[in-house]
C-alpha cells in the first residue's frame, strides 16, 4: 500500500493535499508534513496545501491559494479526514487520482486508493511510515520542517503522548523525529496557548451563566465575547458541558454567535428539551439537543420557554 501510494506521487508533477475542516495539528501535521516531504525529495514537483489557514495555528503551518484550474490532471491526496463531508475545500474530486490517507474508521471509503490505519496514533505517524517506506524504496530523506510538522501532530492527537493511542510505534516514531533540528517547546507553547483560551471562556460561562430559582439557566456568547478569548464557534462545543455539575440546574442553553445564525446547545437534567429544541429548526435527544436562533430577541423567546418548562417541572 505504502508503495502503491510512493509511486503514486511519482506519477504526478502537481499533488494537492487537503484535510479535514476544523484544523487540529495532526490535521495540519499530515498535510503540510507530507508536502515538506515530497518537495524535499522530488524539487521539480509542484504541492499545494488546500485548505482555510487557522489563526491560533498558524505557528504551524499555512496553507496556499489553491484554484480550480490547479486541479487538472493533478494527484490529490487527503490527509486524517474520515468522511468527504469534512474535507476542506470541496475541489478535492477535481483531480486526476484521489488518495485517502487516514487513521479513523473507514466509515466513508472514498478515494482510487486507501490506506486506513486506525492502529496508529495519528495521521502524522502513518506520514512518518509512508517516509520510512520511501527511505528504504526510494532513499527519501526527511527535512527539518516535516519532523516539526508530523512531532505536532503526533502530540496533538496523543495529547502530548498521554491518551492510549501512544503505542511503542508513536514513541519510536517521536524519537526518530526529535533527532531533527526544530523548536519543541515552542510546539509545546503554542499549543498550549489553545489550550488556555479554551480554558479561559469555560472561566467566564462559569462566571457569567445566568440561572434563575428553578434552576433554568443560560450563557450567551456573542461574538466580541468570543473574539476576546480568541475563540471560534465551532471550537465551543465542549463548553456545554461546563455546566452540568452546577447545584441546583435543571436545564441550561448556550447560545453562540456565528456569521448567519445563533446556535443554541441545550442540556437538561429534569426536562425534555428536544420538543423545545424542534421548534427552533434544531432536535437530538430527550436531554441534550441543538437549535438555531436567528436574533437575540428569539434567543430570549427560548430562554423563556426554558424557564416556564423547569418552573413547572418544580
Ligand atoms: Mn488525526
Amino acid at each position: 500500500m505504502k508503495r502503491q501510494i510512493i509511486d503514486t506521487i511519482e506519477r504526478y508533477s502537481t499533488i494537492i493535499i487537503h484535510r479535514h475542516v476544523r484544523p487540529d495539528p495532526d490535521a495540519f501535521g499530515s498535510q503540510v508534513g507530507l508536502k515538506k516531504l515530497i518537495e524535499a525529495n522530488y524539487p521539480g514537483k509542484t504541492v499545494h496545501a488546500a485548505g482555510s489557514d487557522d489563526g491560533q495555528l498558524a505557528f504551524l503551518a499555512s496553507q496556499d491559494a489553491v484554484t480550480d484550474d490547479m486541479y487538472s490532471g493533478a494527484l490529490v491526496i487527503v490527509t486524517d479526514t474520515a468522511n468527504t463531508d469534512r474535507i476542506d475545500g470541496q475541489d478535492y474530486g477535481k483531480g486526476d487520482f484521489l488518495v485517502k490517507i487516514d487513521h479513523h474508521p473507514n466509515v466513508d471509503p472514498y478515494g482510487d486508493v486507501l490506506w486506513v490505519d486506525t492502529d496508529a496514533s495519528s495521521c502524522s505517524e502513518m506520514i512518518f511510515g509512508l517516509y520510512a517506506e520511501g527511505r528504504e524504496y526510494k532513499g527519501w530523506t526527511m527535512p527539518d520542517e516535516a519532523a516539526r510538522l508530523l512531532f505536532a501532530g503526533i502530540v496533538g492527537d496523543t495529547g502530548r503522548f498521554m491518551y492510549p493511542s501512544a503505542t511503542g510505534t508513536t514513541f519510536e516514531v517521536a524519537s526518530e523525529l526529535i533527532k531533527h533540528d526544530f523548536d519543541r517547546q515552542q510546539i509545546f507553547a503554542g499549543m498550549y496557548e489553545v489550550e488556555r483560551s479554551m480554558l479561559n471562556l469555560q472561566g467566564y460561562v462559569y462566571q457569567n451563566f445566568q440561572m434563575d430559582e428553578n434552576g433554568a439557566a443560560y450563557i450567551k456568547l456573542p461574538t466580541d465575547i468570543l473574539q476576546q478569548f480568541g475563540v471560534r464557534p465551532e471550537e465551543t462545543s465542549s463548553l456545554v458541558s461546563s455546566l452540568g455539575d452546577v447545584k441546583g440546574i435543571c436545564a441550561w442553553l448556550i447560545f453562540v454567535e456565528e456569521p448567519d445564525q445563533i446556535r443554541v446547545r441545550l442540556r437538561s437534567k429534569k426536562v425534555v428539551i428536544n420538543e423545545l429544541a424542534a421548534d427552533y429548526g434544531g432536535g437530538g435527544h430527550p436531554l441534550a439537543a441543538g437549535a438555531s436562533v436567528h436574533s437575540w430577541d428569539e434567543a430570549d423567546e427560548v430562554i423563556s420557554r426554558l424557564k416556564a418548562m423547569c418552573a413547572q417541572h418544580k
